[in-house]
């Protein structure tokens, strides 16, 4: 079987390593690396960086290498991955240290306002902090984030923060693994605290919730009596709801969402083996009730770390990746391969015409895929 990136034993972890990696910039997704023109194509080696000079780039805090190991990691290059890959392995014993907070919720409901307050405040008592969004539909703009920009105006001037908009991943799956390996390179970097937003559509909560260790979902109040459009698997996912905008006249309507609301998650299964998951209020315009909210957040880390969920929960996060790496690339050589891709019109023309039992057309691509795998193994040696 032939790919891309041959299994050869790397030259591990010396910066010498450098020298199989094809020198490419640091442009992604066929778009503009890091303050760069798109068009120039500046020579391959300009801009070169080795592992070394990254891995010492993310530990020292630059800024700039930061943000360009990033776009390492993002681009989609073959050689790019693999140099990503030997940097996140250095960095690795410097990982694991934040805590990391998804945030979810329908457009308009206050998180990236939230999350400028909630940012400001923490880097007030010494904490460093990250954002991210997860937003698969936002793979031409390069991330709706770079418009809420304008709603972390204090926190993206900081020197504390550090904002980065939804990779331009195409996939979910393909976002979810930059921001999974992002979130490595900030830990890596010294932020203590992540948060990462994501808009309430699709499966990116699901995905979200993957990746963190601590799940928030915010609401409004008066937006329509239901669960405004938010899928009520959402709150089984949650560690706290908070509904936003309890500032003026709003006031009253969210305490009544907020009572709502803590009825029905006391019938609900938690997120969270021995925690339960409660409603709170805050105003992310004003800030009331964003220091309490930040407590429940340590409360969780606490009682969590005590109880043993809190490293379970990494562990399994971190398993289950590996699987949905195996199964995602699996699947891709599968579907890649010519013998499948030559036989599956006619296996999906019988199968919806109802003159092939479906599981037997499974059988048939799939022996079909082995023959194929041995036959080009056999050649490969
Ligand atoms: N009154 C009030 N408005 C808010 C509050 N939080 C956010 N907003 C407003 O709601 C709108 C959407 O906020 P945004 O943070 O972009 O929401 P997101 O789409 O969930 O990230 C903006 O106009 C905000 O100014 C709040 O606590 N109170
Ligand atoms: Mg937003």
């Amino acid at each position: 079987m032939s790919q891309q990136n041959s299994d050869k034993p790397s030259p591990g972890n010396k910066p010498s390593a450098l020298h199989v990696v094809p020198g490419v910039d640091g442009g992604h997704d066929g778009l503009p690396g890091e303050g760069k023109s798109p068009r120039r194509s500046p020579r391959p080696r300009d801009n070169h960086l080795s592992n070394q000079q990254y891995v010492d780039g993310v530990l020292a805090r630059d800024r700039t290498l930061l943000g360009r190991a990033i776009t390492l990691i993002e681009s989609n290059n073959p050689g790019h991955q693999e140099q990503a890959q030997e940097v996140l392995k250095q960095l690795m014993p410097h990982t694991g240290k934040a805590v990391r907070v998804g945030i979810t919720g329908v457009p308009g409901a206050g998180k990236s306002t939230l999350i400028e307050t909630l940012g400001c405040r923490l880097i007030e008592r010494k904490h460093r902090v990250a954002v991210l969004a997860v937003d698969p539909s936002s793979s031409l703009t390069r991330g709706s984030i770079l418009g809420d920009k304008t709603r972390m105006e204090r926190l993206s001037q900081n020197s504390e923060a550090f904002i980065r908009p939804s990779p331009s991943g195409g996939t979910l799956g393909g976002v979810a693994r930059k921001t999974r390996e992002t979130m490595l390179l900030f830990e890596a970097a010294g932020y203590d605290v992540i948060l990462v937003e994501t808009v309430g559509v699709g499966q990116s909560e699901t995905t979200v919730r993957s990746m963190v260790d601590f799940f928030l979902l915010v609401l409004i109040a008066g937006a329509g009596d239901e669960l405004q459009g938010i899928k009520r698997g959402i709150l089984e996912l949650t560690d706290a709801v908070v509904i936003n905008k309890a500032d003026g006249d709003n006031k009253a309507a969210v305490n009544r969402a907020r009572a709502d609301y803590e009825a029905a998650l006391h019938y609900l299964p938690g997120a969270t083996r021995g925690w339960q998951t409660r409603a709170f209020t805050v105003s992310a315009l004003t800030g009331d009730g964003i220091d309490d909210l930040w407590g429940v957040v340590e409360t969780f880390r606490k009682h969590t770390t005590a109880n043993g969920e809190f490293d379970r929960r990494r562990r399994d996060q971190a398993r289950d990746w590996l699987h949905s790496l195996v199964e995602g690339h699996l699947q891709e050589i599968f579907y890649q391969s010519s013998a499948v891709k030559e036989l599956l019109p006619d296996i999906e023309r019988r199968v919806t015409e109802g003159s092939l039992p479906v599981t037997q057309a499974a059988w048939q691509l799939l022996r079909t895929f082995e023959d194929y795998l041995i036959r080009s193994w056999g050649k490969d040696r």
